[in-house]
């Protein structure tokens, strides 16, 4: 998690960004040259994508354009069973049709593939090719086995690169790690005055799922004209403003603890009253 760069904001009510943490999506490769001068699986990564989808981006080299005979088809074995579904396990299966320019998500009933409905799209690309899925379009699976196939020519006489070369890749779904998104403090009062107290008695946490807490562990550090003004209290956020201090510039910075990581937050600045 990065620290938190943000327009400073003078008043009560200031706001600190801090950076989410993104997992990395989990990549693969399949051998390159593996099937001729016809559509060829290079590098594949599965990642679940903040629109909601699990996206699937494959390069693959000598794809077919679309309007051009081939496919493409991705095996979804969620049941990580590979006796159950056809088509490698697949219990889902997703095909483009290059020529036709027409694929979907079909479901294995226990006889035959029939149609998933559900979200699903394909983008075909120079050399690439692009799936989103919808984890609900997969009956709700967090965790499947995969293999995708590329193919050049008419489907009788296609020839088929096919990845992994035996056996399935693995694809597990991550919990979403919640972060904090802004930090909202709140000052009593709302400015600072000479020779009175002021402090901060909460802070709130906009996080990375929409829900707002307050902070259960935050700090304050205080400057007054540039000097370190020690507080006490929770946080240390209760701070006695000197009566020499009209006029001179307050910054309180807030290092704010959640899910054990501690950030600091772009300084509050107050002009003295
Ligand atoms: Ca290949
Ligand atoms: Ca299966």
């Amino acid at each position: 998690m990065s620290k938190a760069p943000l327009a400073v904001l003078v008043g009560a009510l200031a706001v600190a960004v801090a950076g989410s943490a993104r997992a990395a999506p989990a990549s693969y490769n399949d051998p390159g040259g593996d099937n001729g001068a016809a559509a060829d699986i290079g590098a594949v990564t599965v990642d679940s994508t903040t629109d909601g989808f699990i996206t699937l981006k494959a390069s693959v080299p000598n794809l077919p354009q679309v309007g051009q005979p081939g496919f493409v088809a991705v095996a979804f074995d969620t049941d990580r069973n590979g006796s159950t579904g056809s088509l490698m396990g697949g219990d889902y299966l997703f095909v483009f049709d290059l020529g036709a320019a027409r694929g979907g998500l079909s479901r294995w009933n226990g006889t035959e593939y029939v149609d998933a409905g559900g979200d699903s799209m394909t983008t075909v690309g120079a050399g690439s090719f692009e799936v989103k899925v919808k984890p609900a379009s997969l009956g709700g699976a967090t965790a499947f086995n995969f293999a995708i196939a590329a193919a050049s020519g008419e489907a009788d006489v296609a020839e088929i690169d096919l990845a992994p070369d035996t056996g399935m890749w693995f694809f597990e779904l991550k919990a979403p790690v919640v972060t904090v998104d802004t930090i909202h403090a709140k000052f009593v009062p709302s400015a600072p005055k000479a020779g009175a107290v002021f402090q901060a008695p909460l802070v709130r946490l906009k996080l990375s799922n929409g829900r707002t807490v307050l902070a259960a562990k935050y700090r304050c550090v205080a400057q007054l004209a540039g000097k370190v003004l020690r507080g006490t209290g929770k946080g240390s956020c209760t701070l006695r403003i000197p009566k020499t201090a009209r006029g001179k510039r307050l910054t309180v910075s807030l290092f704010v603890t959640y899910g054990g990581v501690t950030d600091e937050y772009d300084p509050y600045v107050f002009r003295v009253r």
